[in-house]
């Protein structure tokens, strides 16, 4: 049985999944704990993968992908935006302060700026060394459960009973300048309908766009599938497009209206966080391959 308030979020994030949990405990909307939470994530350096201390692409620039959903269907999102350390909160001035839902690369970084949002380098000397090293070989080859797997994606129930979620990256460490990945995507990386539940998403973003994995996931609910049977069909579609080659990571996670949680995974190795009157825990998740 679900249980409400409640915070989960991609991979083993306790300091996010506690943030939210504190916003929620004082009564705050979901809106606020997600944004709180990942936030928590972006502004942690040793994070490599989230917001400032991000790897760069192979270009050594840093580009950030970020999107958030509220309870009535309003989104925003930045994409390949640089120089600014939390896109979350960019994203979330896009749906408040906007007509638009994205923003991308310089225009997303001068909406920043007009909001007050300061330059900041995100590019770390410890990433900035990482990046040299990669030069040499030059090899993209993302390695699963080890490299690139620390994106946040972030749900929550609130004790009205509303959803949320976000989602913040920057993305695959030595991408292409330009590329963007699943997690700004509204429908791919994160998805939430209130009368139903949310997902998101964590690995390979090209795979996760072309299922539309996040939205997918929430239909599938919807129709009357649990949130782990619906994270389990979602992988199983991805699966089907990819039979000769499953080496890469994808891992999902949903919620539904009643607070019952699920996460599904390609390789073993991934995990997901929640916080619930119950307790904070780190559960590891079932996976495809075993
Ligand atoms: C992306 N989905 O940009 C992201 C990467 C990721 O953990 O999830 N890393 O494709």
């Amino acid at each position: 049985a679900g249980i409400i308030p409640i915070a989960i979020c991609t991979w083993d994030f306790g300091n996010a999944t506690a943030k939210a949990w504190e916003v929620l405990q004082k009564g705050g909307n979901a809106l606020d704990a997600v944004h709180q939470g990942v936030m928590v994530e972006e502004n942690d350096l040793s994070n490599s993968t989230v917001g400032n201390g991000g790897r760069p692409d192979r270009d050594g620039n840093v580009t950030l992908d970020a999107c958030i959903m509220d309870k009535d269907g309003n989104c925003g999102a930045v994409l390949a935006m640089q120089n600014i350390a939390n896109p979350i909160s960019v994203a979330r001035k896009v749906m408040e302060e906007t007509p638009h839902v994205m923003l991308a690369g310089k225009g997303a970084e001068q909406f920043a700026y007009e909001q007050g949002f300061e330059k900041t380098e995100l590019l770390t000397e410890e990433s900035k060394q990482a990046w040299e090293e990669w030069k040499k070989t030059s090899q993209y080859k993302p390695i699963i459960n080890i490299e690139n797997h620390d994106t946040i994606g972030m749900l929550a129930i609130d004790t009205d009973g509303d959803i949320a979620g976000a989602c913040t990256t920057s993305g695959m460490a030595y991408k292409m300048a330009g590329r963007v990945g699943d997690s700004p995507i509204i429908g791919a990386g994160l998805f939430v309908d209130n009368e139903v539940g949310g997902a998101t998403a964590t690995g390979v973003g090209e795979e996760v766009v072309r299922t539309v994995g996040s939205f997918l996931i929430v239909e599938l609910m919807r129709q009357g599938k649990s949130p782990q049977e619906a994270c389990e069909e979602g992988v199983k579609r991805i699966i089907a497009k990819n039979k000769d080659k499953q080496d890469f990571q994808i891992g999902f996670i949903a919620i539904n209206k009643k607070g019952e949680t699920g996460g599904y995974c390609i390789h073993p190795g991934f995990t997901y966080r929640t916080y619930t009157k119950e307790g904070h825990i780190n559960n590891p998740s079932d996976s495809y391959l075993k």
